[in-house]
């Protein structure tokens, strides 16, 4: 009897050892159960979960934010938390307001409790430090304070300590989260699926919707990581001479750009479609160059540089070129965002149609918040509500006030680039450019016949623009200016 006893148990430990070890086999990473953790620190004034500088708050908001979709209607959590994560984004700038309506008429006139002392004291030294808001202790406030108008910088001017940062916030989403019934989610998965169902593919795609949903995508992955997306000003790598060899390819940024990616900050990531994250960069397409981008500023309403046009490529077309470029997930619709490397390409293409919105202010009698043409599918009409960002509908994607939720400071110029050691100055063309990676790659083609061999399925993105340097397709460049010009 003790004999079969001791049998049963051995085999129940030994089915439950397995288990375990599976779960821990399939998701290739531990999952975040630490019941230790307070999260109730991390609530603000409104008794809300905020991320702060404790990469604990991170776990906390995201574990809160996705129980509580899982059991509010309607039934549909990744919706309801993508949904929760975007409001976190668009109320940035309502706090400060409502704080000081918080105080009664007598309180603002009086002013003697300690909550309004404090608030008075903030608020002075607010407007002190916007009136020098060109030095650099104005900066600083500015930042420490976390204004709502987040600053999105070019990657390579980032001091290390941000890069860091950014790449370890987004590290933390892509860890498994348990829920209580058991099972797990993975934040970072759940925003990239969102770039997923057709529905959503539709709404965003070959339209007027592009750059407005694209917008919005990236406030929602602002809004979870707690800091603004880096942009990557492809400008930078077309001007050198070969821009396979930037050095964004290596472990210091994006990590590798043939085969697998096994080193830098993004290794040995596996995606929502588990399977590896891997690149194979500079087959075909074509990055963004500065030619594109004057091409597209010509124009001074939207409808000509919005998919379909006659004469020229629109905003989306030349934001397809980095996608092929790039190659691997980057390169397929619907699994595009499992490769961070999208975030920081769309924050360029962000920032080029905020440039396009300026200019169009400046020049022409364009209103551009109310400039929205009619074109593409139907789920993109202006007044639709934007597929799955059920709280906005399409127009609002084109709002000052969505647009005023973040800035951009302007990629270097020579001679001095900023003081980057990540860049160059091009006295010839008087850019700057990137400077090279100083890693040898041991044998490019044999990591090249490697990367082939990786398939990554689904529907690519076309790009009508081919780089003459990536497949040795017989375009001359002559011709590329033109059509770019168009
Ligand atoms: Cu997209």
């Amino acid at each position: 009897m003790k004999i079969k006893q001791t049998t049963t148990s051995f085999v129940l430990y030994s089915i439950t050892l397995n288990l375990l070890l599976n779960i821990v086999k399939v998701t290739g990473q531990r999952i975040l159960t630490n019941p230790a953790i307070n999260c109730e620190q991390y609530r603000d004034n409104r008794g809300q979960l905020e991320i702060t500088g404790n990469d604990d708050s991170l776990y906390c908001l995201h574990e809160h934010l996705y129980k509580s979709a899982l059991s509010s209607p309607p039934n549909n959590a990744p919706d309801v938390y993508v949904n929760e994560l975007l409001q976190k984004a668009l109320t940035r700038c309502s706090f400060k307001k409502t704080q000081s309506s918080e105080l009664s008429k007598t309180e603002k006139k009086t002013c003697k409790s300690r909550k309004c002392k404090k608030l008075r004291y903030h608020g002075r030294r607010r407007k002190r430090f916007a009136r020098k808001s060109k030095s650099n202790r104005g900066r600083r406030y500015k930042a420490e304070h976390n204004e709502c108008n987040w600053e999105r910088k070019e990657v390579r001017m980032l001091s290390r300590s941000e890069w860091n940062q950014f790449t370890k916030r987004i590290n933390i989403l892509k860890k498994p989260i348990a829920l209580p019934g058991g099972g797990s989610f993975i934040p970072y998965d759940v925003i990239s699926n969102v770039h997923r169902g057709r529905r959503s593919l539709e709404a965003a795609h070959r339209g007027s919707n592009f750059p407005s949903w694209h917008r919005i995508y990236l406030l929602v992955m602002e809004a979870a990581i707690g800091i603004p997306i880096p942009y990557w000003d492809h400008r930078m790598d077309y001007d050198m001479d070969e821009p396979i060899d930037s050095i964004v390819w290596t472990d210091e940024f994006f990590g590798p750009g043939i085969g697998e990616v096994k080193s830098g900050p993004f290794a040995n990531w596996t995606t929502a479609h588990n399977e590896p994250l891997s690149r194979n960069i500079g087959l075909t397409g074509s990055l963004i160059s500065e030619c594109m981008v004057k091409g597209l500023l010509r124009y001074k309403s939207h409808d000509p540089i919005i998919y379909p046009t006659i004469k020229s490529y629109s905003l989306e077309d030349i934001h397809n070129g980095p996608h092929r470029w790039v190659a691997g997930q980057l390169s397929v619709l619907r699994k595009s965002p499992q490769d961070p490397i999208f975030f920081l390409h769309h924050s360029f293409v962000d920032y080029l149609w905020y440039l396009f919105r300026k200019s169009t202010r400046e020049t022409g009698n364009i209103d551009p918040s109310t400039d929205y043409p009619d074109k593409g599918p139907a789920s993109q009409g202006r007044y639709e509500y934007m597929i799955p960002f059920s709280k906005l509908r399409n127009i609002h994607g084109y709002s000052d006030f969505i647009e005023g939720l973040s800035s951009f400071k302007p990629p270097p110029k020579c001679p001095h680039c900023g003081g980057s050691d990540y860049l160059e100055c091009d006295a010839q063309i008087s850019r700057c450019k990137s400077k090279a990676s100083k890693a040898v790659v041991p044998d490019i083609q044999f990591l090249r016949r490697q990367a082939m061999n990786i398939v990554i399925r689904g529907t690519k993105f076309v790009s009508p623009i081919t780089d003459i340097r990536t497949s040795g397709v017989a375009l001359s460049f002559l011709q590329l200016a033109n059509n770019t010009l168009g």
